[in-house]
């Protein structure tokens, strides 16, 4: 073969692999500095996370400026505490829905024979409690004035966005705040910090079954100044700089 026509495709893949390298070096140098005129941030470690603490009777699921976050390990009993780690992000939207363990014909618990009760709280490690300062609506509510004879279940239909940040709950109600001794809660409740969080739920915690609460925490409660880690995703963390390939 003519050595001239081996020769041409080497020298033209050798130029393409040195453009290649040469871009790839520039691309890295240019995100970096990206993320650098965007405002030094770190990687999260651990210490940046707050704990955050619930218990439901009997259920729920949690989502934080739209990310689902939590959700309760058992529907029914034990009644048990969830605690997980979140990086906080303010502002905070925070958005729950909670079950009672209703018969979904007749509202009902135990073989329909109780109508039961509900209740919510919840405490974050940066301050964040619950209190009647939360929104609050139900969506599934039985028996109906509270007729177990011939019990009826009324469902509103529950939003697709719920728990979307942007999601207008304007003309909700404020949840209403229960002591301790009215939602009566069990053994996994007093070994968890809930201190200074009240229980909350709509002003009927027996015949409201399904209800979501939201709350928005503008600025961390306990006044700590945090990193904003909101864009991690955009961002290239300051630290060690990586290597160009
Ligand atoms: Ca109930
Ligand atoms: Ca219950």
């Amino acid at each position: 073969m003519n050595r001239k026509r081996i020769l041409k495709p080497a020298l033209g893949l050798a130029a393409l692999v040195c453009v290649t390298a040469v871009t790839s070096f520039v691309w890295m140098q240019a995100g970096y500095s990206q993320g650098e005129s965007r405002g030094k941030v770190g990687k999260p470690r651990i210490s940046d996370t707050v704990q955050a603490n619930m218990y439901a009777d009997n259920w729920f699921i949690m989502y934080v400026n739209g990310e689902l976050v939590a959700v309760d390990s058992i529907q029914f009993m034990p009644h048990n505490v969830i605690s997980v780690d979140i990086l906080p992000d303010y502002p905070m939207t925070i958005a729950v829905m909670a079950k009672d363990n209703a018969d979904a014909k007749t509202g009902m618990e135990y073989a329909n024979t109780s109508i039961g009760d509900g209740g919510f709280i919840l405490k974050f490690g940066d301050g964040t409690v619950t209190n009647g300062d939360w929104k609050a609506k139900a969506f599934s509510r039985g028996p109906i004035d509270r007729d177990t004879k011939n019990p009826r279940v009324e469902n509103t239909p529950i939003p697709e966005d719920w728990y979307a940040v942007d999601f207008e709950d304007e003309s909700w109600g404020q949840a209403t705040e229960y002591t301790q001794s009215q939602i009566d809660p069990k053994e996994p409740f007093f070994e968890h910090d809930f201190e200074g969080a009240r229980f909350i739920w709509t002003e009927d915690v027996e015949i409201d079954n399904t209800v979501i609460f939201r709350h928005v925490v503008t600025t961390p409660p306990d006044g700590k100044a945090r990193p904003d880690f909101s864009n991690l995703n955009d961002i290239v963390p300051s630290g060690p700089r990586r290597r160009p390939r």
